[in-house]
């Protein structure tokens, strides 16, 4: 497997040459700065990839070309953003970067409310927590219907959360909310949110699974002919969120994914920490389903609680079986080789981490801290030397 790091160029305080010192060896990156449909172009491309090069990295994956929310919506004439994201796909394949981590979720990225929430033995962790996310759909945000989205004991929790919270505590939770937003773009408050909302008013999952064919018909025949891998991102959390829906959150939609446009430049990013958030799920037997089609791995881990919140834990401890997960890859990876398959090194990277010691003074972007990513790192490491070891790999 390929140790990979995230970099979010101009926007994060960790330098290469401080990601240099982890050991890994792929970089994880995007041009962040570019707004959501505009063409990446090949030098734009190319002198972020020198930056990587130079620093003595090879740029793995893509992480993300964001798709436009028109396209997710369906809305109005789409040609021109096709073009643009068939142009962006071949500019980063030219400069040698095939393959390419994307999301279909409506509007908003992965979602949290606390991005400080204390662990036991010190440090902090990114954390989910069903009554405040019902206290902002219910009282701050004040979505129609929004309780229903809640188990009924959740909701005078919820209550007397907002009840007792100071503006201090809402802004706090707005703010974790939409901090899963990468770049520089698209933030709201309150009311744009609630403005923006209205765009999807009507919207099921039918609508979004039409269009996630439509964009999957309309891109991978252009990856396919470019060598590429596409990899989408599956839903965080797995649960559809204000309302609207999300169509990657468990064994139905990636089996409905890998069947709907049958290719293997049509794959998947396993993200252990997404889809391990739903109790449901039961990664290591889905990852084994989806495995020809893992074109890049996000190894983190979770601790489940019975009313819907959950915690980020270590990459070791929580529900996941880690190990279990990464023989799953492992195995994967011996049966491409067998096969002579050139992309049979599956690129994975410590998806985001406790913040731990010096990360508790650091600047980083939320998630992603240097030492509690590292130390994801070393312990994913480790299970995957044992393991190949044990396998004679
Ligand atoms: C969170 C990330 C996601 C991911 C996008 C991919 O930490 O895993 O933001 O980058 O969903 O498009």
């Amino acid at each position: 497997m390929l140790e990979s790091w995230r970099w979010y160029g101009q926007f994060d305080p960790l330098t290469l040459p401080q990601i240099k010192q982890t050991g890994a060896s792929g970089i994880v990156t995007a041009l962040h700065e570019i707004p959501y449909g505009e063409v990446w172009s090949s030098s734009a491309i190319g002198a972020h990839n020198k930056k990587v090069q130079d620093a003595g990295f090879n740029w793995c994956v893509v992480e993300s070309l964001p798709i436009h929310e028109r396209i997710k919506r369906g809305e109005g004439d789409l040609t021109q953003l096709f073009d643009n994201y068939r142009e962006s796909m071949s500019n980063l394949a030219a400069n040698g970067v095939k393959t390419i981590c994307y999301n279909f979720m409506p509007l908003i990225d992965w979602t949290r409310t606390d991005l400080e929430a204390p662990v036991k033995g010190g440090g902090t962790c990114l954390r989910f927590e069903a009554t405040k996310m019902a206290a902002f759909e219910i009282f701050m945000l004040k979505r129609e219907g929004s309780e229903k989205d809640y188990l009924p004991e959740v909701l005078p929790k919820a209550k007397a959360w907002f009840e007792a919270s100071t503006s201090q505590d809402r802004d706090d939770l707005l703010n974790a909310i939409m901090s899963g937003l990468p770049g520089a773009f698209d933030r709201y408050d309150i009311e744009s949110l609630r403005e923006v909302l209205k765009a999807y008013d009507g919207f099921d999952k039918n609508i979004l699974r039409e269009n996630f064919k439509r964009f999957l018909e309309e891109i991978i025949p252009t990856a396919e002919k470019l060598g590429m891998r596409m990899c989408v991102h599956p839903d965080d959390p797995p649960r559809d969120v204000f309302g609207l829906p999300r169509i990657v959150s468990n064994e139905d939609d990636l089996n409905w994914l890998v069947n709907t446009v049958d290719s293997t430049a049509n794959g998947v990013t396993l993200c252990t920490g997404s889809l391990g958030a739903n109790p449901i799920n039961d990664v290591p037997a889905i990852a084994q389903k989806v495995a020809s089609r893992i074109h890049f791995a996000h190894l983190r881990n979770i601790a489940k609680e019975p009313d819907g919140s959950f915690e980020e834990a270590a990459h070791l401890t929580g529900d996941t079986n880690m190990p279990a997960l990464i023989e799953v890859l492992l195995n994967e990876e011996k049966r491409r080789k067998a096969e002579g398959r050139e992309d049979c090194v599956i690129p994975f990277r410590p998806d985001h981490g406790h913040r731990l010691l010096s990360d508790l003074d650091d600047e980083h972007v939320p998630g992603y801290p240097m030492v509690g990513r590292l130390r994801g790192l070393a312990e994913l490491r480790g299970v995957i030397a044992g393991l190949s070891y044990k396998a004679g790999v």
